[in-house]
């Protein structure tokens, strides 16, 4: 991997000492024990991360809570003058990060640019909204009196993230929460403590180049527990968490006890919905990128294809061929489409899928397999699969996060396939591929997808950070990233100014003295 120059990545990110298993000791506050960073390309350690104890987590807080109260005075397009420095670093360091993400996430380096890409974009999208905060002003039923609404910034914001957007999914939130005011405390997941590590670093320069304090961007580090220390914490009006629906139910529990605000962006389970006069071409690019892209590891992954009976073995046998074509291997080098898994519990749940749906009665059409040999070391290496199989299968009803793709057949109208396409707990990402108006509007109305997000002739992974992001039912119902996504960020305030020398009460109600 040396030749591929992720020494140099780490060197021009000024995290080179946390390399080759010689803990920092002090990355941000953190103290704890340590926990080590494999990369899934090589199974080789990159570094070694020290994780936040209770009393290292109280610091963070300390440093947070009063970075709060000067940062919230700053007027808004100054904290987006910051935020676009921040982006213009992002320019600067777009290859080394988008390489380490690629080096510690395993997703190809051309998909670790675009996630680098995400941050810079949604930067740009922040710059913009922080001279855009607005509120409404409404009529008053009472004369002489004016009524209208205003954010104000809400506090500390915590944010959990999860291995397969290490960086993007972190950017989108605190690139919002900075400009609305905010300061944010981020736990990265464990599985990828290094590029956290590489974007606090980033973070804290811009924050000292404008006398800023540090503690706008906050670094904790650890598993569920270090999480926990946040979620159970009343400092932290609202977290935002992305990951299993598992997870996302005990945020969201412990969250709710202290009636806090989450935000939360958890399991999908999309499908593309292949209609009979559907492109094919397209449908394939859409379908096998869908599924295969980031080794299947998306929340908007495509783990389901409804494809009508007409054009079944049509579609079928196109999208075997290129799955036939799939070069699997280290995602640095720029031939391989697919990279391997996080880590072996991952290739495990992948194997587990894999049988359950045979057991279940599935058919496999394209054969699984973990690769062995020279170059899949790390044992992480899996090929993307194809089973047949039916919508109502436990395992098809289960997000399993990997490179397994489900085919269903429908007969007769598109409500046929929204049947199936509806028919899980989870509500994210949802595609129709057609060239039918009819069926397209259908797919898009009422009745149609009860997803959070609805695609015409695209696949269901890749959105972009200008839309809001998230999905319904056990996905969780948060909305990240674009359209008024910020305002989740502020807390809102309705004001009313009486300049009349009269006391009029709303409702006309008399009273009297
Ligand atoms: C995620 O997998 O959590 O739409 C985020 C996409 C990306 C973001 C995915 N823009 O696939």
């Amino acid at each position: 991997t040396t030749s591929f120059g992720i020494e140099e990545a780490l060197e021009q990110l000024g995290i080179k000492e946390v390399n080759k298993g010689t803990s920092t000791g002090k990355n941000w506050f953190s103290d704890g024990e340590e926990i080590t960073s494999h990369s899934p390309v090589d199974g080789q350690v990159i570094a070694k991360v020290t994780t936040t104890s209770k009393e290292d987590y109280e610091k963070v807080m300390e440093s947070a809570t009063s970075a709060f109260k000067d940062w919230r005075l700053k007027p808004a397009p100054l904290r987006g003058e910051i935020v676009r420095q921040f982006g213009d670093e992002l320019r600067r360091l777009k290859e080394p990060l988008g390489k380490l993400v690629s080096y510690e996430m395993g997703k190809s380096y051309q998909e670790g640019l675009g996630e680098v890409q995400e941050m810079i974009d949604i930067c740009d999208f922040a710059v913009g909204l922080s001279r855009q905060l607005h509120g409404l002003t409404m009529h008053s039923e009472r004369p002489g009196h004016r009524m209208y609404e205003q954010y104000h910034p809400l506090g500390v914001v915590g944010i959990i993230s999860a291995f397969n957007f290490p960086v993007a999914v972190w950017a989108w939130n605190t690139a919002l929460a900075w400009v609305c005011g905010d300061v944010c405390v981020w736990k990265p997941s464990e599985k990828t403590p290094l590029t956290g590590v590489a974007c606090q670093k980033i973070a804290a320069k811009v924050f000292a180049d404008n006398n800023l304090p540090e503690g706008i961007s906050c670094l904790i580090n650890g598993d569920y527990k270090v999480g926990e220390m946040m979620t159970n914490d009343k400092r932290v009006p609202l977290i935002s968490a992305t990951g299993s629906i598992r997870m996302g139910k005990i945020v969201a529990q412990a969250v709710a006890g202290r009636l806090g605000k989450s935000l939360l962006e958890l399991g999908g389970n999309n499908a593309i919905i292949v209609a009979p006069d559907a492109d094919i071409k397209m449908t394939v690019i859409g379908a096998v990128f869908g599924a295969v892209g980031t080794a299947g590891q998306r929340c908007t992954s495509t783990r389901r294809l409804i494809i009508h009976e007409s054009i079944y073995d049509k579609v079928k046998d196109a999208v075997v061929a290129a799955y036939n074509q799939l070069r699997i291997g280290n995602p640095l080098d720029e031939k391989n489409h697919v990279g391997p898994l996080i880590d072996k519990d991952a290739v495990k749940n992948y194997q587990t899928a894999l049988k359950k749906v045979v057991e279940e009665g599935g058919k496999i059409i394209v054969e699984g397999g973990v690769l062995e040999g020279e170059g899949y070391e790390s044992g992480c290496y899996v090929k993307p699969a194809i089973a047949e199989a039916e919508n109502s299968y436990e395992i098809v009803q289960h997000e399993t996060f990997g490179p397994v793709l489900y085919m269903m057949k429908y007969s007769g109208d598109v409500e046929n396939a929204l049947e199936l396409q509806n028919g899980v707990v989870q509500g994210l990402s949802s595609a129709i591929m057609t060239n039918n108006l009819r069926e397209a509007e259908h797919f898009l109305s009422v009745q149609g997808s009860d997803c959070g997000i609805a695609n015409v002739n695209i696949g269901t992974s890749g959105a972009e950070i200008g839309g809001a992001f998230g999905g319904e039912k056990e996905t969780g119902g948060g909305r990240e990233s674009g359209s008024d996504a910020w305002k989740v960020y502020m807390r809102r305030q309705t004001n009313t100014i009486n300049y009349t020398t009269e006391l009029p009460l709303a409702q006309g109600i008399k009273f009297d003295l």
